[in-house]
């Protein structure tokens, strides 16, 4: 019997429908087996899903469908990061209401993702614009409230004067507000923050225990984002006329043996000596506001030209009496880190060597490299960071750098000058949006009775339905009635708070909420004591600092107040981090981008020339790049699953590359799948027509069958080993590997070698299920 054609669509749409008909994927509560959570980075519904989803859930899909085989009661549900600026970009531009935009989005979406035969518990879905969901959201706002994790207080914002509104770092380009390209400026308003900071430590401890688990990159990213650094804080005196408060200047330094290469001090244009100054200086109040346009970011700060304003006042050396150093107001000094203030010195320190050049300060060397000869080295060119032997520095000279640091904080701490001090890079996070698609802030002001959170019994505060889009700023600021209420202490008229919650709040504790997503609370604690921590969570490179960290927050906050009774503390046993899709770019002689659907490809290797279809004029070939819609180098996940099915998708992108490299997307690469797809299919048929049914295991096996039993057998061992490392390219590697052996001996005859066939076949099923699920189940049922 010649064997048919395997009908990928059709037999896909075939097998989704027994597993939607049969609930296959409901995970039980009351299921003995060994858990396992497995989730992946749940999307924002943008409108479509594209290539770089198909990746991160089909990496997450294989690991469910493995462990769900190796007898684990398995956790894969999927959800909507649906709050959020686009939704309300659409509202202006296309005049339709954020609500509407989203769950439009999210219907199109999730029918795309049931497309890829994902064996997700779709019973646990939730959006996070549910008022279901953000109900709980904002009971955990308010315990955190009560117990000092979320605090107001004023803080620098990037103030659009335009739209009337504040931007988000991000949406500061060049100073200027991304959309009305105003100056943007900075202004202290109220806003809400999470007290991060309190676990400072803590978040930064726990990384030591990821080895192994975490991607490298992820723990030394977080680690430089908290930031931790242990200095020393020196007081200077000040001459000059000062009121008495700022009569003394307090620096931070991680490098207090240098003191004796002081050459300068620097001040924020924030600090209070700054703003004190500035009242009866019109030039230093011009340089500040000239330093408030550079923007509040540290990356900002790094780009910008650094700059410097004398004012006149000296400082007084702390450690050199009858010498003194110019004080300076400086662009790169930030307020917020350390005490706002510096002394410079330029031997040392790349920006102090910019900045000393530039104002014509001295340049002395007081650390001398190893082996570098004291009468002749130089920083005149460069300033030396490294370790060596203190010279020019008096009762230092001679001690190593770590000596001399201890000696000055001695000598500093005896005179009441100074102690050693801890500092941290990490702020604490700033989640007041103003902005309409957002999870409301739960809390009243009221001029008698102060902040006073929602009662519980008036929650969820849910978003208006009828705001309107049609202006800059806030769309629940400027509701007529919305934020107009009573005071639930004393009945008094009162305001709402207006400000809705950084959409990265609502992925901070999703993962706790899929465990149970109906409960009354906002976790149901005996099923997360049963699921969390997720085993394995899979996502972008993009989220190793910000979503990761947040979420590592936000269960230490769940548990201080209650909401997950835990001795672990982490959301995430083991991350994974996958690479990006990328795809060669085309243009048109106009210098127009073209989508790889618009083109046709000729010849090979060099001699590859690409053609438009409509115009038949040449198209020029360019670089592999990141899948984007600006480039238009993207290819549609519904046309490759409509016309080769999910499984070819699913296996290009598990066999082509390592999962955490970047994936080069190519039509020869999905056209090869697509015919393994099909060889798979056959041989399973030749299989089947050996050895129709299970046989009995003879007691002797000649050659071959024991050739093709040891391959068999080799191979399973192998490929479960390589996708638990989540090694997929691996294990598809063996796969092909084993088919060969297989293939080879099916036209064979020898002593068992049919059951060794059978064998072979349903091992070979079982290998390939989790990466190729339809195609396994089809294969079983024949
Ligand atoms: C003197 C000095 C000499 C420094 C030297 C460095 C090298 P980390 O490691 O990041 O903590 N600094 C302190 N506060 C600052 C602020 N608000 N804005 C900008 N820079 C600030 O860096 C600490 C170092 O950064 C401090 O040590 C200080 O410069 C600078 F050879 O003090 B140092
Ligand atoms: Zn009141």
């Amino acid at each position: 019997m010649a064997s048919e054609r395997y009908n990928a669509p059709v037999r896909e749409k075939h097998w989704q429908k027994v597993w939607e008909d049969k609930g296959t994927f409901l995970t039980r509560e009351d299921d003995s087996r060994p858990k396992r959570y497995q989730l992946e980075m749940f999307p924002y519904p943008s409108g479509r899903v594209h290539m770089g989803h198909v990746r991160n859930y089909t990496l997450g899909d294989v690991m469910a469908r493995y462990m769900r085989a190796k007898g684990f009661n398995v956790l894969h549900p999927m959800g909507w990061d649906a709050f959020g600026l686009p939704a309300e970009n659409a509202a202006m531009e296309r005049k339709v209401h954020p609500a509407k935009w989203t769950y439009e989005n999210i219907a199109t979406m999730k029918g795309q993702l049931k497309q890829m035969g994902l064996s997700i518990d779709w019973s646990r879905e939730f959006a996070t614009c549910d008022p279901s969901y953000y109900v709980q959201q904002q009971r955990l706002f308010i315990d955190f409230f009560k117990a000092g994790l979320a605090y107001r207080r004023t803080a620098k914002v990037n103030w659009d004067p335009v739209e009337n509104t504040v931007l988000a770092n991000e949406q500061v380009i060049d100073g200027r507000g991304w959309r009305s390209g105003a100056v943007v400026e900075q202004r202290d308003l109220t806003q809400w923050f999470f007290k991060i900071t309190a676990y400072a430590d803590e978040l930064l401890e726990a990384l030591d225990g990821f080895a192994g688990r975490w991607p490298d990159f992820v723990c030394t990213s977080q680690r430089n984002w908290i930031g931790r650094s242990t200095g020393q804080l020196v007081t200077f005196a000040l001459q000059g006329k000062l009121p008495k408060n700022l009569s003394t200047l307090e620096i931070f330094t991680t490098r207090p043996d240098t003191l004796f290469g002081a050459s300068f001090m620097a001040i924020s244009p924030e600090h209070p000596l700054a703003q004190h100054l500035a009242q009866h200086n019109a030039g230093l109040t011009d340089f500040i506001d000239e330093c408030r346009k550079i923007g509040t970011t540290e990356e900002a700060l790094a780009r910008a030209e650094k700059k410097g304003f004398d004012t006149g006042i000296v400082a007084e050396h702390p450690l050199k009496p009858g010498e003194t150093l110019p004080v300076f107001v400086a662009n790169f000094i930030l307020m917020d880190y350390g005490t706002g203030a510096i002394f410079g010195c330029p031997g040392h320190d790349q920006r102090d060597h910019d900045f000393a050049r530039k104002y014509g300060r001295p340049i002395v060397p007081v650390v001398l490299p190893p082996g570098a000869d004291a009468a002749t080295f130089s920083v005149e060119d460069e300033p030396y960071i490294g370790d060596g032997t203190l010279f020019n520095s008096q009762w230092l000279d001679g001690l190593s750098v770590e000596a001399a640091k201890d000696k000055v904080a001695e000598w500093l701490k005896a005179r009441g000058l100074g102690e050693r001090k801890v500092n941290y890079r990490l702020r604490d996070w700033l989640i007041s949006r103003q902005r309409y698609w957002g999870c409301p802030i739960p809390v009243i002001h009221c001029a008698r009775c102060g902040i006073v959170p929602v009662p519980d019994v008036d929650l969820p505060v849910k978003l208006p339905e009828d705001a309107t889009f049609d202006r800059p700023g806030n769309p629940l600021d400027h509701h007529p009635t919305w934020k107009h209420v009573t005071c639930p202490t004393c009945g008094g008229k009162a305001q709402r708070e207006t400000d809705t919650m950084d959409t990265f709040v609502d992925s901070s504790w999703y993962q706790f909420r899929y465990c149970d997503p109906t409960a009354a609370t906002p976790t149901n604690k005996e099923r997360i004591a049963r699921w969390m921590p997720v085993d394995q969570y899979i996502g972008g490179k993009e989220h190793a600092v910000l979503h990761l960290l947040y979420a590592r927050f936000f269960s230490r906050g769940m548990q201080a107040t209650g909401h997950w009774d835990s001795n672990i503390g982490e959301p995430f046993t083991s991350v994974f981090t996958q690479g990006i899709v990328v795809h060669e770019t085309y243009r048109a002689e106009t210098g127009e981008w073209l989508m790889p659907s618009e083109i046709r490809i000729e010849g090979e290797g060099a001699a590859r020339t690409a053609t438009h279809l409509g115009t038949g004029r040449p198209v020029t070939i360019g670089a592999i790049e990141k899948m984007s819609k600006s480039r238009k180098n993207v290819v549609d996940p519904d046309d490759i699953i409509a016309h080769y099915g999910a499984d070819t998708a699913r296996l290009f992108i598990v066999s082509d590359s390592p999962p955490d490299r970047d994936i080069i997307w190519t039509e020869g690469g999905v056209s090869g799948a697509g015919r393994q797809v099909q060889r798979i299919s056959r041989i399973i048929d030749e299989v089947v027509e050996k050895a129709p049914k299970p046989l009995a295991k003879p007691a002797d096996f000649g050659p071959e069958a024991m050739e093709l039993r040891k391959a068999a057998h080799k191979a399973l061992a192998a490929v479960g080993q390589n996708i638990e490392g989540l090694r997929y390219n691996v294990a598809v590697a063996q796969i092909y590997e084993f088919l060969n052996t297989l293939q080879s001996l099916l036209g064979k005859s020898g002593q068992g070698l049919d059951f060794a066939i059978r064998e072979a076949g349903e091992l070979l099923v079982q290998m390939v299920g989790p990466m190729l699920p339809h195609l396994g189940e089809d294969c079983w049922a024949r």
